[in-house]
């Protein structure tokens, strides 16, 4: 155990292209279907944590000021896993920060519990392998076990009860396929239904569930076979069909959730006109109204062009595919 040293890890957001939604245990965040993303690089999460063995609870400072008391329970609940694993009750005092809008659509769930994964592994010094690390960063937050690994990662649903077979893995390298990602932000809100909310209502109303979850072996065989060959016409058709699919499972829960607003089907209808331009390029939503595009590099100035020109699109963001979760000082 590392004691009174500041132990930091940098992780990036990820963006998933066949998408999870559900849980097939709600404790520890097992998912009810893999999912299969990509990681960002230019947004991430920096996390510090130093261990005191004064402190009587963990302390959780986020963004530059104290958490609300729900988060650092979160996260004390997170740590308490690293705090059993090594045997020794201490506390510490976390500090986490990202370079990104919080309401940017963009999990800042996912990245920040993997870089407190990684700085926590550091500081308990437990030597956890990745695999560990991401079935882990599960239990922060379901597309955290994602964050841990760069490029192209695959999250495994698994089958065994206690959820030690979903972790995810690596799949193809960033630099392999350098695709970049053009993210709109229709919003600056805060999302009214969290992920976790939304999901539960979902499995427990919709009529659909069912069909969503035993459909989604045929997508992860498509974009398995998408990545392995680079096609991007087949990753624009099962990246489509997965998203549209979760969002109409999604407006079928009772009551219905819809994160979309006007800007969001704008967005789509643009990108589907610059697709029918020959510009290689898709969309995929997440549990927000932001849409983000993926595209190939050579498109990219025509894609922000068309995009940013949309009405009530706020902002664009534009990153390429980046690394996994790694400690960034404090090491050795
Ligand atoms: C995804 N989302 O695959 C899907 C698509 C949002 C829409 O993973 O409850 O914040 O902590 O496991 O990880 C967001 O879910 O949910 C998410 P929990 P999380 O990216």
């Amino acid at each position: 155990m590392i004691i009174g040293k500041t132990i930091t890890a940098q992780a990036h957001p990820n963006i998933a292209l066949v998408k999870y939604w559900g849980k097939r245990r709600k404790e520890g965040n097992i998912p009810a279907v893999g999912s299969i993303s990509i990681t960002l690089d230019t947004l991430y999460s920096r996390t510090s944590i130093r261990l005191e063995p004064a402190l009587r609870g963990d302390r959780f400072i986020f963004n530059g000021a104290p958490a609300p008391e729900a988060q650092r329970r979160r996260v004390q609940m997170f740590l308490d896993i690293f705090r059993r694993r090594a045997g020794r009750a201490v506390f510490a005092r976390i500090e986490s920060e990202n370079n990104f809008p919080t309401a940017a659509g963009l999990a800042s769930s996912a990245s920040g519990f993997a870089a407190l994964a990684v700085a926590a592994n550091r500081a308990f010094q437990l030597h956890l392998e990745e695999r560990e690390l991401s079935r882990l960063a599960r239990q922060g937050s379901g597309s955290a076990a994602r964050s841990i690994f760069g490029g192209f990662v695959e999250m495994h649903a698994g089958t065994r009860p206690d959820g030690s077979d979903a972790f995810a893995e690596p799949l193809l390298a960033p630099e392999a396929w350098p695709l970049r990602v053009v993210i709109c932000i229709t919003s600056r809100q805060e999302k009214s239904i969290g992920s976790t909310e939304g999901m539960e209502r979902t499995a427990a109303t919709s009529p659909f569930y069912s069909a969503w979850v035993s459909s989604s072996k045929d997508d992860l065989a498509e974009i398995r076979r998408a990545i392995r060959g680079k096609n991007f016409r087949e990753l624009t058709e099962v990246s489509e069909h997965s998203c549209l699919k979760m969002h109409g499972l999604i407006l079928s829960a009772r009551p219905g959730i819809l994160y979309w607003n006007g800007t969001t089907v704008e967005l789509i209808h643009r990108i589907r006109a610059l697709q029918r331009d020959g510009v290689p390029v898709f969309f995929t939503i997440d549990a927000g109204p932001q849409v983000k595009a993926v595209c190939l590099p050579e498109a990219l100035s025509d894609v922000v062009g068309a995009l940013k020109r949309v009405d009530g699109v706020r902002e664009v963001l534009v990153t390429g595919l980046g690394q996994g979760a790694r400690i960034v000082e404090g090491d050795g």
